[in-house]
């Protein structure tokens, strides 16, 4: 009878063991787990009362004063364009474009909600469904007056500046004028275009000709891409790639600072066309999972001589925004700082 009695308390004990060591496991497992997922959704799938919701916390970052420390930041959202413009030589049509914009937008994901009180995820724009339209690009819900991000540029209402020293790529024909509808008609940027700083308005051009390369075939094919490499390359556009590909055709089928290289950030769109690469992206990484959590590999300098390749240690530098990141780190949504997910 001992015997027995005996048994089961050292099975009682076991028992209380293996709870107290799995807790001490999830304790050490916490800082590598996501407690919650933010759920990323097209732009039109939101409620009217959601959408109203996320485009109040962007006009918040337009009037909290700026972090980054750079002179031509005004404000929070002045800080992102600024920090894009510094490093946009080091970011584009190399290896780790996508690595480095997954981490910029999620910075800024985690700004709306930590310091403008949004509460859910940032939103993307999955312009195939305007690509594959008859309509023209203006009717997009994207550009909605009431619903959405506003519209058009007006012509002849915005006058671009000369560009003394011709680094800005600023092409006279995407400025059209500035957007005099919408809940960003009378914001004024700081930064842009270009390089440049000046006070100025939010400027479009839109322009359907780019509606070819954002078709939902043009990103059958991109998703199709057996290596890192040609897929990056077939969505980002760049090396052996002729077409301006669905990064650049997202940014220029909108026009004014969206389509440039440096002061994009300027457009609050620019973080829904992000958001839609980094999707796609995503959805690639899927097909062959774990192995693509691995898979980096691409120039590491636009204009190297050598073609130095990227790797899962390079350092993606966000300046003051945040602190670096390794690109292995970017690899995963479902991990922290990510946590994340897209339907
Ligand atoms: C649209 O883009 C094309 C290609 O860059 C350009 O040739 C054309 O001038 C643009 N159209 C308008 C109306 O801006
Ligand atoms: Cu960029």
């Amino acid at each position: 009878m001992p015997n027995r009695h005996y048994r089961k308390l050292a099975f009682t004990l076991a028992l209380a063991l293996i709870q107290i060591s799995k807790q001490a496991l999830d304790w050490d497992a916490q800082e590598d787990e996501c407690s919650h997922f933010l759920v990323r959704q097209e732009w039109r799938s939101l409620s009217q009362a959601h959408k109203a919701e996320y485009i109040a916390a962007v006009k918040c970052t337009q009037s909290l004063p700026a972090r980054s420390g750079f002179e031509a930041a005004q404000t929070r959202f002045d800080d992102f364009q600024a920090v894009h413009i510094n490093v946009a030589d080091e970011i584009h049509i190399v290896g780790h474009f996508l690595p480095w914009h997954r981490r910029f937008i999620k910075i800024h994901e985690t700004t709306l909600r930590e310091e403008c009180g949004y509460r859910g995820a940032i939103p993307y724009w999955d312009w195939t469904l305007d690509a594959d339209s008859l309509d023209s690009i203006s009717e997009s819900p994207i550009f909605d007056p009431v619903h959405g991000f506003g519209g058009d540029g007006v012509p002849g209402t915005y006058i671009l500046p000369n560009d003394p020293d011709g680094t800005s790529e600023l092409f006279p024909e995407t400025f059209v004028g500035c957007v005099q509808d919408g809940p960003f008609a009378s914001h004024k940027l700081h930064i842009g275009p270009g390089k440049l700083s000046t006070d100025h308005c939010l400027v479009r051009g839109l322009n359907d000709t780019y509606k070819g390369f954002l078709t939902s075939e043009a990103v059958a094919q991109t998703m199709e891409q057996p290596t890192f490499e040609l897929f990056r390359v077939q969505l980002e556009g760049g090396g052996s790639n002729p077409y301006p590909a669905q990064h650049g055709s997202g940014h220029l089928i909108v026009g004014g600072d969206m389509g440039n290289l440096f002061s994009s950030p300027g457009d609050p769109l620019f973080h829904l066309h992000h958001a839609n690469l980094d999707r796609l992206w995503w959805q690639w990484q899927e097909k062959d999972l774990p192995t693509r959590f691995l898979d980096i590999s691409g120039r590491l300098h636009a204009n190297s001589p050598r073609l130095t390749q990227v790797t899962l240690n390079y350092r993606l530098d966000f300046h003051t925004l945040a602190p670096p990141m390794s690109v292995r780190d970017t690899m995963d949504i479902q991990k922290p700082p990510f946590c994340y997910a897209y339907v």
